[in-house]
């Protein structure tokens, strides 16, 4: 075999609730902001919601035999902060959290470790009312949520992810609003990151207490940045593409500092008043910085920056290393697997981390079923490979890589763009809710399998 990977090396698929569950009223969940964000006109690229999604609530035993079929030997999936605590603060609702807990019991049984996410975007719509994450009850409010999780699940479920990608949830959410709040204003956005950085070290602290055993991390989706051109225009560009993107949430983490030239830049740009951050209070940094016990990264592509305040006459002349005619997923995003060595490499060497879990990597592209039934998805299963191949080569640099989880285990619901885009291993016939394994999914089963290709 080429690609060997160490021997406890944990191979697994990764949903996340919204995107998949449906049962949007069912058993006292609430809506979250994203029920809500699906009812504005524009928003979602087909008018869709994730009302009933891929009705994995109601379908999850089944969804498990697939997990179990796939020889995964984890699954990542996220809990409803909307099913869990309807009501944002204050009591559990059992009937909620029995859904995960069920979940739980599941894969234990069919011999599956569950890695459990606990915000994946689906914030109760009640607390949004209230300012939602740039204001700082929310910390608490978090705190309250994971204590409920962890008091239900922590007896079974060793492996926690705080937050998904809190850049999302701030940026697209607060400043671009592309995401659901739909909020554009960058302060607002800024300080969404600071509460959703700061709840993930008090959380870290709160499932520590209660499951002494727990690997605890949080999942980023990180970007490797690369200049157009040596000048220095693009150089500055990129740094500030790295700082807002990367550093201003591994700095946070790994050096308990926000990145002053971004602050500063941020300030020179008007995004603040003052080059300071008047929202961070004494000891949140601490908090923040919080050890932990792995940094999930999510990768998909890599961002090639150049200083657009140049006119394009001159952009064209100092430009040397324009992106190769490469290929594009179906979210025009490039195919860069070197980007994924790159970026493991950097955060190694910049930021140690003691372990590092890939918590999702993948590609949409749109699927054509042949008339004996299957799916030949040959452009995702290369994506795998490539990718897959560029994990091994960082693992043999150094890199504490210990798991790798596919995005995803099956079509989803896919945010703004609605059910268009499709991620899974495993497709979905949304009209009858049929489960089919693509070649792909098949191909990293042999993978899981083996333990390498
Ligand atoms: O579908 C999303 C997921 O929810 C978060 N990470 C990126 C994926 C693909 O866009």
């Amino acid at each position: 075999m080429k690609h060997e990977f160490p021997a406890d090396f944990l191979w697994g698929h990764a949903t996340s609730s919204y995107q998949i569950e449906g049962a949007h009223d069912l058993d006292g969940r609430q809506p979250s902001i994203w029920d809500r964000f699906c009812e504005t006109d524009g928003k979602i690229e087909d008018k869709s919601d994730g009302r009933i999604a891929c009705d994995h609530y109601h379908r999850w035993a089944s969804d498990l035999d697939v997990i179990k079929n796939l020889n995964a030997q984890a699954y990542r999936f996220s809990v409803a902060w909307p099913r869990v605590v309807p009501t944002g603060t204050g009591p559990l609702n059992a009937e909620g959290l029995a859904f995960y807990d069920r979940l739980v019991d599941g894969l234990l049984e069919r011999g599956i470790e569950p890695c459990v996410t606990l915000y994946h975007w689906d914030l109760p719509q009640i607390l949004q009312e209230r300012g939602g994450w740039p204001e700082r009850f929310i910390v608490d409010a978090f705190n309250d949520y994971t204590e409920h999780v962890v008091k239900g699940l922590g007896d079974r479920v060793n492996m926690w992810i705080t937050h998904n990608e809190p850049w999302c949830a701030s940026v697209l959410g607060y400043e671009n609003g592309e995401h659901a709040p739909g909020v554009q204003d960058v302060y607002q956005a800024m300080k969404a990151a600071h509460h959703l950085l700061l709840s993930h070290g008090t959380a870290t602290e709160i499932i520590r207490g209660h499951v002494p055993d727990a690997k605890v991390g949080i999942t980023l989706n990180l970007c490797p940045a690369y200049s157009a051109s040596p000048s220095t225009a693009d150089e500055k560009a990129t740094r500030f593409f790295d700082g807002t993107f990367n550093r201003w949430f591994m700095d946070p983490l790994y050096k308990g500092s926000y990145p002053q030239d971004v602050i500063e830049e941020r300030h020179r740009l008007g995004q603040i008043s003052e080059p300071t951050l008047d929202y961070v209070l004494d000891g949140d940094l601490k908090t923040i910085a919080t050890p932990t016990d792995f940094l999930g990264i999510n990768y998909y592509s890599r961002a090639i920056i150049r200083d657009h305040s140049i006119p394009e006459s001159e952009n064209e002349k100092r430009t040397l290393h324009d992106p190769p005619k490469a290929e594009l997923t179906d979210m025009g995003w490039e195919v860069y697997p070197e980007g994924l060595y790159d970026l493991m490499m950097r955060v190694h060497q910049d930021y140690a981390p003691a372990s590092v879990y890939i918590t999702e990597n993948g590609a949409a592209f749109p699927d054509q079923i042949e008339p004996d039934g299957t799916i030949r998805d040959a452009h995702r299963q290369q994506y795998f490979e490539s990718h897959l191949a560029q994990l091994h080569r960082a693992i043999a640099s150094g890199v504490p890589l210990d798991g790798y989880f596919a995005w995803s285990l099956m079509d989803n619901f896919e945010w703004a763009f609605g059910y268009t885009k499709r991620f899974g291993v495993v497709r979905v016939d949304y009209d009858t809710q049929k489960r089919t394994i693509k070649n792909s999914g098949k191909w990293l089963r042999d993978v899981y399998s083996n333990n390498g290709f």
